[in-house]
């Protein structure tokens, strides 16, 4: 059972490179939080790759809302993430045929491929999506993580389409790094991750359907490996502080579950 074991022993089970990686990261750093930069300007985002870059292991991006976008940021971003060892993740959210996909995935101004070691998929549209990703141009090294359920009120997602998202998982070991989902699934492989958006301590959700739970919840009822945080740190006064707490919070939590 996955979620009894520590993230050092699950390392040896994981095929995808980036999986190995990131779990490296999370041990040598203690931290299992992902943050979702979902902030509008390349200044913002620096900023916050740096105050958060020390207590993360995956800083995710949504690089389409950003309004000053321009490839010389990438560097900037590049060089803090390899400063403070953390793991760019493009939360693009794949959803089209194969052929489509690689294009978005690989070419435009954003050349995801090119600086995103890990991006997000709907399994919707079946293997093509993932057939796209690996045969795209960009970093030899990349891993996907793979839409299960959505964090949202009102998500059509329902037990098929869990199902049939984990069989096709299963199909692409060397390619996919893991789950995005809300309930301790069945992973029936340890080297496979489960990343839970919806995760605040003081919120319950927000106007536009999203629900929250907190981080002890996630890790111990929810199955969560990685948690992700958004708004509950970006908008803090003091993004850094704030990311010191969930990190503590969540990895207790992580102990907790493997000692019990
Ligand atoms: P916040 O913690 O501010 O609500 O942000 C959550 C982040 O996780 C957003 O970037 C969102 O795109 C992402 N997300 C989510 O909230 N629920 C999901 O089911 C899947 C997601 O990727």
């Amino acid at each position: 059972n996955r979620l009894k074991l520590s993230f050092l022993e699950r390392l040896n089970f994981a095929k995808n490179p980036v999986t190995r990686r990131l779990l490296q990261v999370m041990c040598d750093k203690k931290t299992t939080l992902c943050v979702a930069a979902d902030v509008t300007s390349t200044t913002d985002l620096l900023n916050l790759a740096e105050q958060t870059g020390p207590h993360i292991c995956l800083f995710k991006t949504h690089i389409d809302i950003v309004e000053d976008f321009h490839p010389n940021f990438l560097k900037h971003l590049k060089e803090i993430a390899e400063r403070h060892n953390f793991i760019i993740f493009e939360d693009r959210k794949f959803a089209d045929i194969g052929n489509t996909v690689q294009l978005q995935y690989s070419k435009s101004m954003y050349q995801i491929s090119s600086w995103a070691n890990l991006v997000t998929a709907h399994s919707v549209m079946g293997k093509g999506i993932l057939e796209g990703i690996q045969q795209s141009e960009g970093l030899k090294d990349r891993g996907v993580f793979l839409l299960a359920e959505a964090s949202c009120a009102g998500s059509l997602t329902d037990q098929s389409y869990v199902d049939a998202t984990l069989k096709l998982a299963k199909q692409y070991p060397d390619l996919i790094t893991g789950i995005v989902c809300q309930n301790p699934l069945l992973l029936e492989e340890p080297g496979v991750i489960q990343l839970t958006p919806g995760v605040h301590l003081e919120s319950v959700g927000d106007r536009l359907a999203q629900q929250y739970n907190s981080p002890e919840t996630v890790v111990l009822e929810k199955g969560a490996d990685v948690a992700v945080v958004g708004r509950a740190i970006t908008k803090s006064a003091d993004p850094a502080a704030e990311a010191v707490k969930y990190k503590e919070v969540l990895w207790a939590a992580y102990e907790k579950r493997i000692a019990s």
